[in-house]
């Protein structure tokens, strides 16, 4: 089934927040922000601001109402500069006009002076000065000290992941209505509502039970609008509060990429120990996380790094710490994977250094390591593996030895081309490792005409998390999708929701919307007993619209048995609640199941490097890729194609650069590049992997959302194995993301290698 968004997609009828009709005399909110990453503030003069055309207000820190602050973990952000700037693009005070020009404008007549301080940028810097968000993290399985002393190969190295840019095609906004009673009617372009309606109540001081927050969909998201939705309705909010006019405000992309927090890069210390067979005995790896300039998701993104710090490998030895530095950049957030694909990095960079010491190919270290069922992860869960049953498929099905063969060939015959093959597994944990957040609700009506309203926590993003829902009510009821609509994600219908996120909305919500179906189907096939004659006595159910006895139609419909019901005056609607059962997580320990279940796959790379100008293409990603049992191919693989074309892009062009004092350089598309419709791995071939095996997701089919961005991986270790392919002297440093300058610089720019 495809998504139930396309049609209207295609034809530009899809609504987003800048679709919404406006209201008579709203005003258009912008932002002032920090030209400096570090300082006080010495003056603010908003004058000529406060005079220009077109201008309401200008709004500072001293006139919210509620608190000034917007940190969802910790309390250490502020909404708007108060005395102190932190990072660049920091905002400082709110303009309202009458139109976009005009806010705009304005913004730049405000004058500011401010006292600069030492500006830090680097997450190593930051931690030797003593700048952490909180206390370090560590997971510790066996004994790592003990271990390495009996290992026949010990290494050691480092290795750098930088950010990315989250790069929604819907860039950050809200737009906020005034209502009676001082309550506030907020839409929002979020992944989550509550915690925009939690953050708008703090910075106003408005109950939340008078705030409503509705979202029809978002044009993206990928984590960027998990946590830092929220600054954009609470500075609408705090408009619409001061002024009692509706406020809206829908970013600029390049005020979108300077104000917000992007994907944490990561610098790392690893040292990976092996025994003669080639098994990994002994682990130790230090994280120092960029946080940015305030906690953000940090410390919940740091931990998910630890919990991926081995991937898909079984290591009886690990000590993993990691620190969360805090610099003077905006708050880095969630990004797809969060966190975990940083962790990857690091073990992928320690096996690519071994295997090159030791001269086998990294995928030998690979295959030997993976994971099996009944191992220990570092965090106490124990695997249910598919790690190995995805490479041997891998391997039937794209036949790597062949593949690398092929690429030797090519190479023999070119004098600047190197082609290089890279495998990477995958392994990724599904749930929110906070397990209070692992619950979600849905009601459900049954409307007299037979037609279906379902209302989740989950955010359509895109991802076609309401195409799943509708097909969930779809197979209860045995009707047509037609008969389904899912509707807005609204605080109103569904209170305390998790975010959408952790790939785990499809699984939370769906589940919740399977049990409301349900429980109004019993009581509906009580009254089809009631009225179909010996109805008591047999089996019946409900297909295609029809009630059905032992396998005979009964000529009882749909619609009239849903009338009949109501006219009993049995009860049409459910709210109903679901919460993953089984998982647990102690942080006293740093053990536990956290888990529902994990998603495992395994990709084979292939890329072309030109050895003359630095340039590559990615010639394939072929995967085998653990769906469980997928519930809609169409959709799950869009999502398989789009996380490829992602993480691809996250190791190899996209960079985001800051220069030393904190000033974003990559602050607009000509000087970000993500992959195009040229750039993209020119083969995505995609398997199921076929198992058995039972898991916990919605009708057994897996997450999918962030899983397979971490396929990308393999085309930073591949375009590193065709460099090595054209000088074997060469031994770049391990530093993503591989861009073709960087590329040139490793070939060309430090002659004699290491
Ligand atoms: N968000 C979150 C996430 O709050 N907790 C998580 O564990 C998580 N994992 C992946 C993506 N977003
Ligand atoms: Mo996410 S990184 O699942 O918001």
């Amino acid at each position: 089934m495809k998504n139930l968004d396309s049609s209207s997609h295609v034809r530009g009828e899809s609504i987003y927040l800048d679709d919404i009709p406006l209201l008579q005399g709203t005003l258009f909110a912008c932002v002032f922000d920090s030209p400096v990453a570090h300082g006080q503030i010495k003056r603010l003069d908003l004058s000529r601001a406060s005079e220009a055309v077109g201008v309401e207000s200008v709004i500072t820190a001293s006139d919210l109402i509620g608190e000034n602050e917007i940190g969802g973990i910790v309390k250490d952000e502020p909404l708007l500069a108060d005395t102190e700037v932190h990072f660049q693009g920091m905002p400082v005070a709110i303009v309202l006009a009458d139109s976009e020009e005009h806010a705009h404008a304005a913004a730049k007549l405000i004058e500011i002076e401010i006292e600069e301080f030492e500006a830090i940028t680097e997450p190593r810097v930051a931690y030797r000065k003593g700048s952490l968000i909180a206390d370090p993290k560590r997971f510790i399985l066996g004994d790592s000290e003990r271990a390495f002393v009996d290992c026949d190969h010990v290494f050691e190295g480092r290795a750098d992941v930088n950010g990315q840019e989250h790069l929604y095609i819907e860039t950050q906004g809200a737009y906020v209505i005034p209502n009676e009673n001082g309550g506030l009617r907020i839409y929002s372009s979020t992944q989550g509502p509550t915690a925009v309606q939690r953050c708008v109540s703090g910075v106003t001081a408005i109950p939340m039970n008078l705030i409503e927050v509705d979202v029809t969909r978002l044009g993206g998201a990928f984590g960027g609008k998990e946590d830092q939705a929220n600054a954009w309705a609470s500075i609408c909010a705090v408009g619409a509060q001061l002024s009692g006019r509706p406020v809206k405000y829908a970013l600029h992309r390049m005020e979108d990429m300077r104000m917000t927090g992007k994907r944490h890069p990561y610098s790392a210390d690893y040292k990976i120990g092996l025994d003669r067979h080639l098994k990994i005995k002994a682990y130790e790896v230090v994280f120092y996380q960029n946080a940015g300039a305030a906690a953000d998701l940090s410390l919940p993104v740091l931990e998910r790094t630890l919990f991926h710090c081995t991937n898909a490998y079984f290591i009886p030895n690990v000590t993993a710490t990691a620190y969360s530095c805090k610099t003077n950049l905006p708050p880095n957030t969630a990004f797809r994977g969060f966190g975990g694909p940083q962790g990857m990095f690091v073990i992928e960079s320690a096996i690519a250094h071994a295997a090159e010491k030791l001269e086998v190919r990294a995928r030998i270290l690979q295959e030997n390591n993976l994971i099996d069922s009944g191992e220990e992860f570092p965090y106490g869960q124990i695997a249910e593996s598919e790690a190995r049953t995805s490479w041997k498929q891998a391997n039937e099905a794209f036949d790597i030895s062949t593949l690398e063969e092929k690429a030797r060939e090519f190479n023999r015959s070119s004098k600047y081309f190197r082609k290089a093959i890279a495998v990477q597994p995958v392994c990724f944990g599904i749930s929110f490792t906070k397990t209070p957040m692992n619950q979600a609700r849905s009601l459900v009506h049954v409307y007299t005409d037979g037609s279906i309203a379902v209302s989740t926590g989950a955010v359509e993003m895109g991802q076609g998390v309401n195409t799943k829902i509708a097909q969930v009510a779809e197979n209860v009821f045995s009707l047509p999708v037609e008969k389904v609509k899912v509707h807005t994600t609204n605080t109103l219908r569904i209170a305390n929701t998790s975010p959408t996120a952790a790939s785990a909305a499809a699984d939370l919500n769906g589940k919740a919307t399977q049990q409301a179906c349900e429980k109004i189907l019993e009581r509906l096939m009580e009254v089809a007993g009631e009225l179909v004659e010996g109805g008591k006595e047999t089996e019946l159910s409900i297909r295609d619209g029809e009630v059905f006895r032992d396998d005979e139609p009964t000529g009882l419909d749909w619609v009239t048995l849903v009338n009949e019901a109501h006219l009993r005056r049995v009860n049409l609607s459910e709210h109903s609640h679901y919460a993953t059962p089984g998982i647990h997580f102690d942080w006293s320990t740093a053990k536990g199941h956290p888990f529902a279940y994990h998603v495992y796959g395994t990709a084979v790379v292939g890329v072309t490097v030109d050895c003359l100008r630095g340039r590559y293409t990615v010639d394939f990603v072929k995967n085998v890729h653990d769906f469980g049992k997928s519930m809609n191919t169409d959709v799950d693989f869009g999502q398989i194609e789009g996380g490829i074309a992602q993480g691809v892009g996250w190791m190899t062009m996209e960079e985001v650069v800051y220069d030393d004092a904190g000033a974003l350089r990559s602050n607009a598309l000509s000087t970000y590049k993500i992959p195009d419709i040229y750039s993209v791995p020119e083969i995505v071939e995609t398997k199921a992997l076929e198992t058995e095996r039972q898991n916990l997701a919605i009708y057994s089919s897996k997450a999918v959302g962030e899983p397979p961005l971490m396929y990308g991986l393999g085309a930073y270790f591949a375009i590193r194995s065709a460099i090595r392919a054209y000088d074997s002297s060469l031994s770049p440093e391990f530093d993503a993301p591989f861009t073709p300058e960087k590329v040139l610089m490793d070939l060309y720019g430090n002659p004699g290698g290491e």
